[in-house]
C-alpha cells in the first residue's frame, strides 16, 4: 500500500478530500481544483460530490476580483497587496484566471515569478492559470475554485482576471468588490475603455504611477474620477474612489487595502455581502442548468437530424424560424 502522504486525489473518497481541504490541506486543495477543472465525467461527478460537502462549510472570505488589461501590472500588484494583507494576519488565496496567459505561454511562470515572495508564504496559496487549458481541457472553473478555497478557510481570496467579454459578467457574478488596474493614461485614451468595465469596478487603481509617470498620473485621477462620476453609482450611499498606486515601491497599496476593507464593511453593514451570495448561487444555477440543457439538446441525434430537415425549410421559406425552433424543441421534450 502507498504511503498515506502519496494518496492521490482519486483514490480517496469525496468525504476524505473534503475534510482534508477544510482541515487547511493545501495539497488536497490543490488536488481538489485539478480535479473540478479536469474534463473527464467520473471527475466531475467526485469533484460535484466534494463541492456539495465544502459548499455547507463556507467561509465567508472577501473573495476580490483584480482586472486589468494584460500588462497592467495585476500580478505585480497582487504581490505588493497580498504581503500588505498578511501583515494584517490574514490567510490569502491567489486565483490567476489571465487568459493571456494561455496565449502567451510562458506567462504562466511570469506571473509565478512576479509573486515569487508571495509563493513561499505558508500563509498564501497561489493557483496559476490550469495547464489544462492548453490541453484543451475544460479550462478554468473559478465558480467551483473559490468554493474549494472558502471551505479551505481562507480570508481573502484575490482573483486575477482580464476584464474583457464575458468574463466581465462572470467575475461581477463570483466576487464581492472588483478592483480595476489601470495604466496611467491621458483623457483621449479614456475614451476607449470599454463602459462595461468601469461600471463594475468598485475600486480604479491606477498603476505603475512611479518614475516618470508620476505627474500624468494626477491628470489620470482626474480623467478616471470624472469618468466615475459620469456613471450611475454601482451601489447607492458609496463613491467609487480613483487611487494612485505602484507596486515598485508601495505607494497606494495600504489606502487600496484599506478601501477594500471598507468596502467590505459597506457592503456586510447594509447586508448585501449576503444577499449578493444568495443571488450568485441563484445565478450559478441557472447558468448550469441552462448550459446543461443545451448541451444535451445539441448532443441528440434526432435532433440533429430534424435540425437539418427544419434549417432547410426555413431557409426555403416554407417555414418560419419561429414555428422550426418551436418543432425543433418538440422534438427532445416531446420524448421526455
Ligand atoms: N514601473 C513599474 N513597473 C511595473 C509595476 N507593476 C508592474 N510593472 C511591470 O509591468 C509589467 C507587467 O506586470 P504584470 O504584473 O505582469 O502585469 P499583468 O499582466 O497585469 O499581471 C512587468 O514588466 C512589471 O515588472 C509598477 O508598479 N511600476
Ligand atoms: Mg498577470
Amino acid at each position: 500500500m502507498a504511503p498515506s502522504h502519496e494518496k492521490t486525489s482519486s483514490s480517496l473518497d469525496p468525504k476524505s478530500i473534503a475534510e482534508a481541504i477544510m482541515a487547511g490541506n493545501r495539497q488536497m486543495l490543490a488536488r481538489a481544483i485539478t480535479l473540478v477543472e479536469s474534463a473527464k465525467e467520473e471527475h466531475q461527478e467526485k469533484a460535484h460530490a466534494v463541492l456539495d460537502i465544502c459548499l455547507a462549510k463556507q467561509r465567508e472570505s472577501m473573495v476580490i476580483g483584480i482586472t486589468g488589461s494584460p500588462g497592467a501590472g495585476k500580478s505585480s500588484f497582487i504581490e505588493a497587496l497580498g504581503a500588505e494583507i498578511i501583515q494584517k494576519g490574514l490567510t490569502l488565496a491567489v486565483l490567476c484566471i489571465d487568459p493571456s496567459s494561455r496565449r502567451s505561454g510562458g506567462s504562466i511562470l511570469g506571473d509565478k515569478a512576479r509573486m515569487e515572495k508571495l509563493s513561499t508564504r505558508p500563509e498564501a496559496f497561489i493557483r496559476p492559470t490550469p495547464s489544462s487549458c492548453h490541453l484543451g481541457g475544460s479550462g478554468p472553473r473559478t465558480h467551483e475554485t473559490i468554493m474549494l478555497t472558502r471551505a479551505a478557510g481562507y480570508d481573502v481570496i484575490l482573483v486575477e482576471t482580464v476584464g474583457v467579454g464575458q468574463s466581465e459578467v462572470q467575475i461581477e457574478n463570483m466576487t464581492d468588490c472588483i478592483l480595476l488596474l489601470m495604466l496611467p493614461g491621458s483623457g483621449d485614451e479614456l475614451q476607449g475603455i470599454k463602459r462595461g468595465i468601469m461600471e463594475i469596478a468598485d475600486i480604479v487603481c491606477i498603476s505603475k504611477t512611479d518614475g516618470e509617470q508620476e505627474r500624468s498620473a494626477t491628470l489620470a485621477q482626474a480623467d478616471f474620477e470624472a469618468a466615475l462620476g459620469m456613471l450611475p453609482p454601482k451601489h447607492e450611499g458609496r463613491r467609487r474612489k480613483v487611487l494612485l498606486t505602484s507596486a515598485l515601491n508601495g505607494k497606494g497599496i495600504r489606502e487600496s487595502w484599506k478601501e477594500i476593507a471598507e468596502h467590505f464593511s459597506f457592503l456586510r453593514e447594509l447586508g448585501i455581502l449576503e444577499r449578493r451570495r444568495q443571488e450568485q448561487l441563484s445565478m450559478l444555477l441557472d447558468g448550469l442548468v441552462e448550459d446543461e440543457l443545451k448541451k444535451q439538446f445539441l448532443a441528440d441525434p434526432q435532433v440533429a437530424k430534424r435540425k437539418k430537415e427544419i434549417e432547410a425549410a426555413v431557409q426555403s421559406r416554407s417555414l418560419s424560424p419561429f414555428s422550426g425552433a418551436a418543432k425543433l424543441v418538440k422534438t427532445f421534450t416531446g420524448r421526455r
